[in-house]
């Protein structure tokens, strides 16, 4: 097992996701292959996507950023591009039978036959207010299997993380990143994308998020709207104390992605609370919080939506919002325990 708070990795030489997929380290709970290449599709997807975000600097450069480009053409938002690319991508093959974006008010059926076995729902692009300003930014995705052969609706969407075939994420920063995992026992993998060859290489074998870490992330600007208990927390979090190595530093990015990536490898915690604002939290629980959720918990940390565990929630909407706080175990209970006014100080 490799120990990334330390720096040391496993990596495999050449051991491309594809090939990491196909020999089944992943696990197929679909002995006829087709969760191995939904995969396959799903980071096919990724390698488009990151070849578009890589051109949007020189697209704004060459002038391309209004509503018609030189050839006539009509300039598509970089979400919308990847929302349209996930979409295309997840279309073929016939297994995914339905999709769910941030980018899409409903569901959009992908086939009629229903012996597709899953469906997908994905943040195409998420830290949206960041593409602009040259930050990293990222896509979210959850794999859901069906029951039985009915036609597909929205009730396929609407069931706690838990009950996920895999989740992850992809992360464009200063190198693009796949981090995936099918659940708690084939762990959290992670590969770095190799852009002169167009492969993902297995770079972070077997994630494991530190039971205790030494950064915060949460958005301090929304202070003067949270509740007591979390002022509370934010006070004790930046009080002195050797003995519990604080202060934590503050990091905060304002795009999941990259937060909950740094948190997931270094530890600490990243926390959007309910606020006066968002009275149900501002992310969004089935293709934010779910997939991140699944990963923390794979990679033995821990999600919560302040007191209880994300997985567990039974989603009633599609865009559904929620309180979320992951991170490190020993970092998420004490938010929690502040959360319940068993901690004070
Ligand atoms: P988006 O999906 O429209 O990009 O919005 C979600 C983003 C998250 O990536 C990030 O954690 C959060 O919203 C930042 O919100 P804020 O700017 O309120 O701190
Ligand atoms: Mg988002």
């Amino acid at each position: 097992m490799s120990d990334h708070a330390s720096g040391a990795q496993a990596v495999r030489a050449g051991m491309t996701l594809e090939t990491f997929i196909m020999e089944g380290m992943f696990g197929t709970p679909a002995a006829t292959g087709t969760f191995t290449s939904l995969l396959n599709q799903i980071s096919f997807a990724a390698k488009l996507v990151t070849s578009q975000v890589r051109r949007a600097g020189l697209a704004n450069v060459l002038g391309y950023t209004g509503e018609v480009n030189v050839q006539g053409e009509q300039v598509m938002k970089l979400d919308e591009l990847a929302n349209e690319t996930l979409i295309t991508t997840l279309g073929r093959r016939g297994h995914c039978a339905a999709v769910a974006s941030e980018e899409l008010d409903e569901i959009q059926h992908m086939t009629n036959d229903r012996r597709a076995r899953y469906v997908v729902m994905f943040d195409p692009l998420d830290g949206s207010s960041n593409i602009d300003v040259n930050i990293s930014i990222g896509t979210i995705f959850g794999v859901m299997r069906r029951e039985g052969e009915g036609a597909v609706s929205e009730a396929d969407f609407l069931k706690p993380g838990r009950e996920l075939a895999a989740a992850g994420y992809v992360i464009y920063g200063s190198s693009t990143m796949l981090v995936l995992s099918t659940g708690r026992e084939r762990g959290v993998h992670g590969f770095t994308y190799d852009p002169t060859v167009g492969e993902f290489f297995l770079s972070h074998e077997n994630i494991r998020t530190p039971e205790r870490g030494s950064t915060f992330s949460i958005n301090e600007g929304n202070a003067c709207r949270w509740g007591e208990p979390v002022k509370r927390w934010a006070e004790w979090i930046k009080a002195e104390d050797k003995a519990t190595s604080r202060p934590y530093g503050a990091r905060y990015v304002g795009t999941l992605v990259a937060d909950a990536h740094r948190t997931l490898l270094k530890g600490g915690i990243f926390a959007y609370p309910a606020d006066k604002k968002s009275p149900d939290g501002k992310l969004r629980l089935l293709y934010e919080a779910n997939p991140f959720a699944f990963l923390f918990e794979a990679a033995g940390g821990m999600a919560t939506n302040g007191s209880d565990r994300i997985l567990d929630i039974e989603p009633k909407k599609l865009h559904q919002r929620t309180a979320l706080v992951l991170g490190s175990r020993e970092d998420v209970t004490t938010f929690g325990a502040f959360m319940r006014g068993e901690r004070t100080a």
